[in-house]
């Protein structure tokens, strides 16, 4: 098949799945197209069958805000004739649902039909979607899509919570490539973060206010009371300085380190034993999916899709939104004695088999065939 994917090409969730998604597919012999701003991050390197477009946007001293989304439908336009698409999988809804669209009906004019695929992602629906300066173009772009999927039954069940959907949403759950993150860790690595063999807690994120990244410190500083350890935050944005000012008025700021956005994350998650995610919701929680497949258990909140990866008292623990208290008790019996957390590595590695991407890129595949 001629697949085009469109998507954010940041360290997000939803740019990330749609990058490995593509190169899966590309892997299968399907000729895919990437149409974004910017080369996704995990696009790294010659893959043969994938071909990348960027959306070039034009800017005019009239425009205060130059007009992305309608450059992204010239292009979407243009790479699905000169290549003749069969389909296109467009993930988050804003504004890609609503470009594909308009693509659609430019080239329905011309006698070319292209189905469009909507893969909501999370904060296209829960957050930013609902704004009512969005809500009616989301709405009406995403029933406009020959099909939709959600990457959760959560995100399934919020979409049609808030939004008018006409249509089935189905549920696709993310994956992960548990071949890539089945590491053995980087000895030199790991002693440079823990020198005296402390516990390695990990969080990873964009940090924005949603992710609540100052109760990742908080449990930390719980945790490292009774068992040394050390904080790596993996990940930048706007939250950052909370975290550090936090991290230095509970006196822990030493044991902490910021690495930034990275692109090895196998080798970061290698060396850890708990990945902590605080979120205030997750559609569904790549990043604490990815840690498992590296065999790191997860404390969690119970939020949002959580709940459909995470299994308490196997891969780790959920806790309420902000209980902070549970969460650095929990973090603490995964972590008190060597044979519980190896039982816990354990079970996490084996739990991210079953999201195994040989498992679910034949489901987009099934999904792309109904409409060829
Ligand atoms: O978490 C973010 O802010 C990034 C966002 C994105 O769209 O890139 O992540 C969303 O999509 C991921 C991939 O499907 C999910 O794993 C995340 O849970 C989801 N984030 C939220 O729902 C907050």
């Amino acid at each position: 098949m001629r697949i085009g994917i469109v998507c954010y090409p940041t360290f997000g969730g939803s740019g990330v799945l749609a990058t490995e998604l593509g190169k899966a597919l590309a892997q299968k012999g399907h000729m895919v197209h990437f149409i974004t701003y910017q080369q996704p991050v995990r696009l790294n390197g010659f893959i043969p069958n994938i071909f990348y477009h960027e959306v070039q946007v034009p800017t005019y001293p009239l425009f205060d805000y130059p007009p992305y989304e309608t450059a992204l439908a010239s292009t979407m336009v243009d790479v699905i004739k000169n290549n003749n698409l069969d389909l296109l999988h467009v993930h988050y809804a804003i504004p890609h649902a609503s470009a594909a669209y308009m693509a659609k009906q430019i080239l329905k004019k011309e006698g070319k039909t292209i189905p469009v695929i909507t893969t909501l992602h999370g904060t296209d629906i829960t957050l930013v979607g609902r704004d009512k300066m969005y809500a009616p173009v989301v709405t009406f772009s995403i029933n406009e899509s020959d099909a939709i999927t959600a990457v959760s039954q959560n995100l399934r069940d919020e979409t049609f919570k808030h939004f008018k959907i006409e249509k089935e949403i189905e549920v696709i759950v993310n994956f992960v490539d548990v071949s890539r993150f089945s590491r053995k860790p980087i000895d030199a690595f790991k002693k440079v973060i823990a020198p005296n063999g402390e516990r390695i807690l990990l969080h990873a994120s964009n940090f924005r206010k949603i992710k609540r990244v100052q109760d990742v410190v908080k449990i930390f500083a719980e945790v490292n009371k009774q068992k040394p350890s050390k904080l790596l935050f993996v990940g930048d944005g706007p939250e950052r300085s909370t975290a550090e000012d936090l991290a230095k008025e509970l006196n822990v700021f030493d044991e902490i380190r910021f690495v930034g956005k990275q692109e090895q994350m196998e080798d970061i998650l290698a060396i850890g034993d708990l990945f902590l995610l605080t979120s205030e919701y997750e559609s569904f929680g790549l990043a604490a999916l990815e840690a498992m497949a590296a065999g790191v258990p997860v404390v969690s909140t119970n939020a949002g899709g959580l709940s459909e990866i995470n299994i308490p008292g196997e891969t780790g623990y959920m806790s309420d939104v902000g209980d902070v208290d549970s969460m650095s008790k929990q973090a603490l019996s995964i972590l008190k004695d060597d044979a519980t957390l190896k039982l816990f590595k354990e079970k996490a590695a084996a739990h991210a088999k079953k999201f195994d991407i040989t498992n679910i890129v034949p489901v987009y595949e099934k999904l792309y065939e109904r409409f060829l």
